[in-house]
């Protein structure tokens, strides 16, 4: 029948919940959205993703009066799913938001990580499950990874014992799933997790179809392997994979098409007479193509010059949208996000602009030029937060871990620490004149205006300010193919608790293993490798598990 191919969502309006209806569509199931209490009560299969913070989504679904529908649903014994907050939202309350209480059907509380424990939190990426018990929810997953982020969890305890379906590690051991009867719920994303988190909604969705391929699938590997018996099988440690991120510089070529380019340096021209914007390839495709080749992220960075609006811009906004149906991992953009007036005059907030990338199928947006600014008063008005940066209202409305900072700093040389007012580092490769120490200089608009902030300073700023990850460009390294620059990815690093994504300058497999091991970036960019197919991202991923660094296979 057609209503059992239809899944009802409950979207309470708080965020971006765009990927996990593409998710549900790919597996060939209709949305039904829940308007109205009556809604609950007819629903057959219920998916409800948390989004926002954990106070504002009991406050929302208590004034649109669906606590207790909600409830009542949960009981029935008809199918549900919660995701991320739509977990956590079951236990008794959380501490976010100041102390809140939940809808109390499993016991326990959601507390925050620990940050001493020095693990970078947001808990964000790939990590391993463990299942207590066998389930057609999370059967399938075994070794791979799924992937997380938040800053709160369950954990497991004697009281909650019955419902904890598979647990995971970071810093200690928490609640991963839960389950009783017909109501499940995962605190990381499957709509976000690749084809290992389709699996695992369709084991919901479809719980007998799915154990039947699991099975097919698994015969025909133990059939083929015994056949191949010298094939072995890359293996990587347990725990939170370093991740391996893919990015495209998007911008308009002269002709005006959207366009997939790469800089030296910054510099996107060809370097012959027509100093023609590169040309590397369509932005969706190229998207596709590294979902499908292993990437643990794709990133799209705007570099358009002379994009006067975002609001304006409907080629990326289409470029998100078509992205977000063909690729299930998380999907980062930036350029040009700030509060902004277009060329009516008409004025729009930075929680505006980002809105509209967020619905358009974006899990993150990252803020450049607009983020050195806001630091820049940040330390003008004497190192206090005021709730007037994008930063901030951002993270106000859509969580830290969907604002990411991308820093465009160069490096500058100095004989005489104390000659700058800057944070400097002792260098192991002294500057022209036999400089032994340097800094690293912020940059806005894409490296043509230097600023006086460092970016060991701006990295503190921001991370005061609310944002929840660091993209570390470098515009020496840029585009060279000689390494990370990992004296810089090692003082930001160590000045900030929230990840940091070392970018610039990948030639090689080998560059990403040094810049784990040297440094404590979380995940590692790469642009121009990739798209010259100049090295695989699978090949990257088997360097690092073959040098014992955890990576998702
Ligand atoms: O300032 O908020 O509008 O954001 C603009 C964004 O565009 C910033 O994130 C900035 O980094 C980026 N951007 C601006 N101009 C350029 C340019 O190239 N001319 N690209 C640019 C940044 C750098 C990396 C690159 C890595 C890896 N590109 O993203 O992908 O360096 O490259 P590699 O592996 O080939 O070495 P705002």
């Amino acid at each position: 029948s057609s209503s059992s191919k239809e899944v009802t969502l409950l979207d309470y309006g708080a965020g971006n919940v765009r990927s996990v209806r593409n998710a549900i569509k790919k597996l060939g199931y209709t949305i039904r959205d829940v308007e109205t209490a009556a809604d609950l009560a007819s629903a057959s299969k219920l998916v409800f993703p948390g989004v926002g913070s954990y106070g504002q989504a009991m406050t929302i679904l208590t004034k649109k009066g669906l606590v207790e529908p909600l409830k009542d649903y949960i009981h029935s014994g008809k199918p549900f799913l919660g995701i991320c907050l739509g977990l956590q939202l079951l236990f008794e309350g959380s501490e976010e938001s100041g102390g809140c209480e939940g809808l109390g059907i499993v016991p326990g509380a959601v507390t925050q990580f620990d940050t001493r424990l020095g693990l970078p939190v947001p808990h964000i990426g790939w990590n391993n499950i463990a299942p207590t018990r066998a389930s057609s929810l999370l059967d399938g997953v075994g070794d791979k990874r799924v992937y997380y982020v938040h800053s709160y969890r369950a954990t497991p305890s004697a009281a909650n014992k019955e419902w904890v379906l598979a647990t995971t590690q970071y810093g200690g051991e928490f609640v991963a799933s839960v389950n009783k009867g017909q109501v499940s719920a995962v605190q990381f994303h499957p709509e976000k997790s690749g084809a290992t988190g389709l699996d695992i909604l369709q084991g919901f969705l479809e719980p007998e179809a799915a154990v039947a391929a699991r099975k097919a699938a698994a015969a025909h590997a133990s059939s083929s392997s015994s056949s191949s018996s010298s094939a072995t099988a890359a293996h990587s440690p347990r725990g939170l994979a370093k991740r391996v991120i893919a990015c495209l510089d998007v911008r308009s070529n002269d002709q005006g098409d959207l366009v997939v380019t790469k800089g030296d340096q910054y510099d996107v021209r060809e370097k012959g007479d027509t100093r023609e914007v590169r040309n590397l390839g369509k932005p969706v495709d190229l998207a596709a193509r590294y979902f499908e080749e292993g990437a643990d992220e794709v990133a799209f960075l705007n570099i358009t010059g002379f994009r006067d609006c975002v609001m304006e811009d409907t080629p990326m906004l289409e470029v998100l949208r078509r992205a977000s149906e063909r690729v299930f991992v998380p999907l980062t953009v930036g350029g040009g996000i700030k509060a902004l007036t277009d060329s009516s005059g008409r004025t729009f907030s930075a929680v505006e602009v980002a809105a509209e990338y967020f619905r358009s199928g974006a899990d993150k947006v990252s803020i450049g030029s607009d983020a050195v600014d806001a630091a820049q008063a940040y330390y003008a008005r004497g190192a206090k937060a005021d709730g007037s940066t994008a930063i901030e209202q951002i993270s106000a409305v859509y969580g830290k871990q969907a604002v990411v900072i991308s820093i465009d700093p160069r490096r500058v040389y100095v004989a005489d620490p104390a000659s700058v007012p800057h944070a400097t580092v002792k260098t192991s490769r002294p500057g022209p004149q036999g400089e032994q120490y340097c800094w690293w200089q912020c940059t806005v608009k894409g490296g043509r205006e230097g600023r006086e902030l460092g970016a060991v300073e701006l990295a503190r700023a921001v991370e005061a300010l609310g944002a929840g990850e660091i993209l570390l460009n470098c515009i020496d390294n840029d585009g060279v193919g000689k390494g990370f620059d990992l004296e810089l990815v090692d003082a930001v690093s160590k000045a900030v608790t929230i990840p940091v994504i070392a970018s610039s300058g990948a030639g090689c497999p080998e560059h990403f293993s040094q810049v784990f091991r040297a440094t404590g970036a979380a995940a590692a960019l790469a642009a121009g490798i990739f798209h010259r197919r100049e090295v695989a991202i699978e090949d990257v991923k088997k360097h690092l598990a073959a040098e014992n660094i955890p990576a998702r296979l």
